[in-house]
């Protein structure tokens, strides 16, 4: 059993780790950072399709390294994290280290989704990609839901369900309390919408006309062990939104351009909040995963990982093909 020596200055840890390692990836994940400046619109969604599909590639072996994680709900909520780290919100590793009051704000209210937003950190340079070994081993940083007490880029500890939200209206009120145009964007599970403490915090977004706020919801329909509309259905949401005072924007949740552009006409209305009800697939896009709700958080088979590898790799494939068509 190998450790890993403390990791040079800190890695967005708050303390250097020395902890048990697991075996290592195939490669290790390249850190891809923000789309470039400059950047066509082309450009950037293949810059984000990329990192995604990078993102993907390394959490489906870490949780395989790890026996446990939440894979199914980490691949259908990767293209908003990718896109939103490198690309939607005024942030940089050198802002979160610095404390810049002016940076966004992002809380992963579906903190089951640790292990992707480890990843997204890595490939955005937030924290050092080996440090992704230690997911879940003791005096780990890299806990099972992210600590902000651990990692210098998480803005709120999550894991219970529902408590996201009204912290992230907490921040969007103080921004306005400061006088300052940052704007705080949070990612919710739909399952996790029923419950009720979202609906208080719906309910005070909408009357205090938040709209630097903007919640997306992971709209993969499957909750744990079943389907949300079988368990307690929430439809019809974007009705319900509407009427709790929230300009609603539909969107294909893996689709990083879609994304982009649905963030891109925040605030969709003025002096509303904004929520992106994102049509997803949880296990997205891996054939055995996808829309099964097993998937939750059973851990593939090295097989099982092999396969994922394989489809992964076809999809980075098409990305290179489709730049080499337009360049
Ligand atoms: C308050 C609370 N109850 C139960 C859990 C256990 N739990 C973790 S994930 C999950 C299902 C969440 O479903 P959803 O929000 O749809 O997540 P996703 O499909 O995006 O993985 C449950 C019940 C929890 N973390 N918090
Ligand atoms: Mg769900």
């Amino acid at each position: 059993m190998s450790t890993l020596a403390p990791l040079e200055k800190n890695a967005g840890l708050v303390h250097a780790v020395e902890t048990t390692l697991l075996a290592a990836p195939d490669r290790e994940i390249e850190v891809l950072g923000r789309v470039p400046a400059g950047a066509s619109r082309a450009e950037a969604v293949a810059h984000l399709r990329r990192a995604a599909t990078e993102v993907r590639r390394r959490a489906v072996q870490t949780v395989g390294a790890a026996g446990a994680g939440h894979i199914g709900g980490e691949f259908s909520i990767t293209d908003a994290l990718v896109t939103l780290y490198l690309s939607v919100m005024n942030i940089s590793p050198a802002q979160v280290e610095e404390r810049d009051p002016e940076r966004d704000r992002i809380v992963l209210s579906k903190g089951h989704a640790a292990n992707a937003l480890y990843t997204t950190l890595a490939v955005g340079g937030y924290i050092a990609p080996e440090a992704l070994r230690t997911f879940l081993q003791p005096t780990s940083m890299l806990n099972g839901h992210p600590a902000r007490t651990k990692i210098h880029a998480v803005e709120a500890s999550t894991g219970p369900l529902g408590h996201g939200l009204p912290i992230a209206v907490g921040m969007a009120l103080a921004a306005r309390l400061d006088g300052s145009d940052r704007r705080t964007f949070v990612l919710l599970g739909d399952g996790e919408l029923q419950e009720g403490s979202n609906w208080e915090a719906f309910m005070t977004a909408g009357h205090q006309r938040l709209d630097r706020l903007v919640a997306l919801v992971d709209r993969n329909r499957l909750q744990q062990g079943a389907r949300v509309a079988d368990t307690n259905d929430l439809e019809p949401l974007a009705d319900k939104l509407r009427a709790f005072g929230w300009e609603v924007v539909e969107v294909d949740g893996n689709d990083v351009g879609a994304l982009l552009d649905a963030y891109a006409g925040v605030p969709a209305a003025s002096g509303k909040p904004t929520f992106v009800l994102a049509h997803t697939d949880k296990g997205f896009p891996v054939s055995y995963m996808r829309d099964d709700v097993a998937w939750h958080h059973k851990v593939p088979s090295a097989e099982q990982v092999a396969q994922a590898l394989t489809e992964l790799d076809a999809v980075l494939a098409s990305i290179d093909t489709e730049e080499e068509v337009t360049s």
